[in-house]
């Protein structure tokens, strides 16, 4: 009998799961999806964090799996929010974001996927630099109304390409060559 997946994501995002899901599906790799909020411990570092959300995973799944954990981090603000972006999208938002940036509006995506199996723990990152827009631009989840990437004058939310270049993209692009080799 085959398989209907290779390897699941593991994730309470089904944003990130649907986009993952694309992007993994143009290199051939079948991801399922297993919601669940996974433990988060507080830390500044994305790839800690990343770990310890993988194991926690793979101690509920018993399966082969991946986990993201991201962050969008703004050069004004000595990277704020960082490691915290899911926490301050929830409390103070895009317009929330916009209202703390003046002049310098440099930003960065980084995404750090985690994989894991019974074997095996192995992180791959990636980072997208951009800016953030002056408004509110397009309808998108989390941040993509505000994050334009370099060499776009569109944010995230009103590219049709996103998936093409994002962070996730980038991240996702090196764990399949990985992935496919192993
Ligand atoms: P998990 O269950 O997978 O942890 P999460 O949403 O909490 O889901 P993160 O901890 O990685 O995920 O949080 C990063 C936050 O950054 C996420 O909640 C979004 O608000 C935002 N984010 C990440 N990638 C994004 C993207 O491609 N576009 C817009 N916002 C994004």
């Amino acid at each position: 009998m085959h398989k209907l997946f290779d390897l699941f994501f593991v994730s309470s995002n089904n944003h990130k799961y649907q986009e993952a899901k694309k992007i993994l599906d143009s290199f051939g790799i079948r991801l399922g999806f297993i919601k669940s909020s996974l433990e988060e411990i507080q830390s500044n570092s994305l790839k800690e964090i990343a770990l310890c959300k993988a194991k926690d995973a793979f101690s509920k799944c018993k399966k082969p799996l991946i986990i993201e954990d991201d962050g969008i981090f703004i050069n004004s603000l000595n990277g704020f929010p960082g490691p915290y972006s899911s926490y301050v999208f929830k409390t103070i938002g895009n317009k929330g974001i916009l209202n703390l940036l003046k002049q310098n509006r440099t930003a960065k995506f980084v995404s750090i996927i985690t994989y894991c199996d019974k074997k095996i723990l192995q992180s791959f990152d990636a980072k997208l630099d951009g800016s953030i827009s002056k408004n509110i631009q397009g309808k998108g989840w989390g941040y993509d109304p505000v994050f334009i990437p370099n060499n776009s004058k569109k944010t995230f939310a009103e590219l049709n390409n996103k998936n093409e270049l994002s962070h996730r993209y980038k991240a996702l692009k090196k764990f399949s060559k990985w992935y496919l080799h192993k």
